[in-house]
């Protein structure tokens, strides 16, 4: 029997939403109902990321929502590609990592920084999903502060020369375009954009992950890769550009997480309701209760401190900072409600019959890509006191 998916609206949030959001949360539903769920598990179990989904993620508008349509983006606002992501991750947080890298990694710093031959290179076929992108920031030697990163290019006349390498990269050994981050000869961050193929570019996979095992993960090595000068993108210099990438990431992990949590939510109310022990439903205990209450009460939360956050950013008015704590927030809840629910089903809630074990390891990923709980916390922490808790 096919089973609905009832995502909880305690607050009647969807009452907020314009019928164009519902129309775009329908699609991305339906197709996460049709072509996630059925094979999902079993890319999890496996370690292999179901690279057969990306031209679907392209057809849906999921990569580059926010790109113009002249780009062969969709030329959505914020708040959809919110949306977008959060009923990504009810499928899973691989899947979502993928249109998070490729939407905000990729396509929005060649958008934001690039020039326009750049945009016409790369852009429709990102969106379509014919090409796949990634993001190289994260180094073997320095994750959480990429200021102190060592890969570096030196300028050679009409190239520069790269070497490096990058750490944890999602979508490296399957990307057709990297946006890599390197330093020049001057100390200065700059972002380029290194193709499959550059002699002296090598993408070894990470393998054995337990955490978003349908998602792919290596590094990028340059080895003295030569990389044209109008591979670089032109309109910024400095750490900058990279923070403002990870910005829009951060935003829609926000909304993501809510996606993971309202899965785990729904999937464990039902059981609840219909599992007996002692003559009765386990719903009847108050300790299923307390941890039910609890679990809506975070995801109503969440689903206020998003929509908000939606609106500021739709307004350009969301600040790094608010960003930080939706991430830190909303990652945390989904962290938590899945290990909740994880209990809730005993044994069952072990086994890949049921997507929270799953959902549980991913966002372990999640809870520490796109800085860490604790990175969130101290730019938070930083904000309010004006004092740097970081160097
Ligand atoms: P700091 O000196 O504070 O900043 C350097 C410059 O950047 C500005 N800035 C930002 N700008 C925009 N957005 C932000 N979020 C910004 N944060 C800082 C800052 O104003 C300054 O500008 P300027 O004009 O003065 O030069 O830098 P810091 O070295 O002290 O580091 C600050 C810190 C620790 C917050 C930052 O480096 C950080 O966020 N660290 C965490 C690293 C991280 O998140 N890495 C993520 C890698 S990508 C990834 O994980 C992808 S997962 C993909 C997936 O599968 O979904
Ligand atoms: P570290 O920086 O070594 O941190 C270790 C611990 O120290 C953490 O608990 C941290 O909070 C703590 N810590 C560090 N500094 C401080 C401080 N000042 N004060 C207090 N505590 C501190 N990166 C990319 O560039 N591109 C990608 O596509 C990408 N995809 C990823 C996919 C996966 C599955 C994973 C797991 C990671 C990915 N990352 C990617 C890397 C990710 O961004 C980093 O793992 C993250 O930024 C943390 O860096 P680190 O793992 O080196 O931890």
């Amino acid at each position: 029997m096919k089973i609905e998916y009832i995502p909880p609206d305690y607050y009647l949030m969807d009452e907020l939403l314009t019928d164009e959001y519902k129309i775009i949360r329908s699609s991305v539903r339906d197709w996460v109902t049709r072509e996630v769920k059925p094979i999902i598990e079993q890319a999890a179990q496996s370690h292999k990321f179901p690279t057969h989904l990306i031209t679907g993620l392209g057809r849906l508008g999921a990569l580059g929502p926010f790109i113009p349509e002249k780009y062969g983006g969709a030329g959505m606002d914020k708040m959809a590609y919110g949306i977008i992501m959060q009923e990504l991750e009810r499928g899973d947080s691989g899947i979502r990592s993928m249109a998070s890298v490729q939407s905000s990694l990729v396509m929005y710093p060649i958008y934001e920084f690039g020039t326009e031959e750049q945009k016409m290179k790369y852009l429709p076929g990102l969106a379509s999903g014919k090409l796949v992108g990634a993001f190289g920031l994260t180094e073997p030697n320095h994750g959480s502060d990429p200021a102190s990163m060592e890969t570096h290019v030196i300028d050679n006349g009409d190239h520069y020369v790269l070497n490096g390498s990058k750490m944890w990269i999602t979508n490296s050994t399957i990307c057709d375009v990297a946006v890599v981050w390197a330093k020049d000869d001057q100390g200065f961050v700059r972002g380029m954009l290194v193709e499959k193929g550059m002699k002296g570019l090598s993408a070894p996979e990470i393998k054995n992950k337990w955490s978003l095992r349908a998602s792919v993960t290596g590094e990028l090595v340059f080895d003295n890769v030569k990389v044209p000068k109008e591979n670089v993108l032109p309109n910024i210099v400095g750490l900058k550009g990279a923070l403002l990438c990870l910005n829009t990431a951060r935003y829609g992990i926000a909304w993501g997480a809510i996606g993971a949590a309202c899965e785990c939510y729904d999937v464990t109310l039902r059981y609840a309701k219909q599992r007996r022990q002692f003559g009765r439903s386990i719903a009847s205990f108050q300790l299923t209760q307390k941890k039910l209450a609890e679990m809506l009460t975070g995801i109503t939360k969440a689903q206020l401190l998003t929509y908000r956050l939606g609106q500021l950013r739709n307004e350009d008015r969301a600040t790094s900072a608010q960003i930080s704590m939706a991430k830190r927030n909303n990652v945390k809840m989904a962290i938590d409600v899945a290990r909740e629910c994880r209990q809730i089903l005993g044994a069952m809630g072990t086994t890949g019959d049921y997507p929270m074990m799953r959902h549980l390891m991913n966002l372990e990923s999640v809870i520490t890509y796109e800085g860490t709980h604790d990175i969130h916390l101290l730019i938070t922490g930083f904000d309010v006191t004006g004092e740097n808790a970081f160097h």
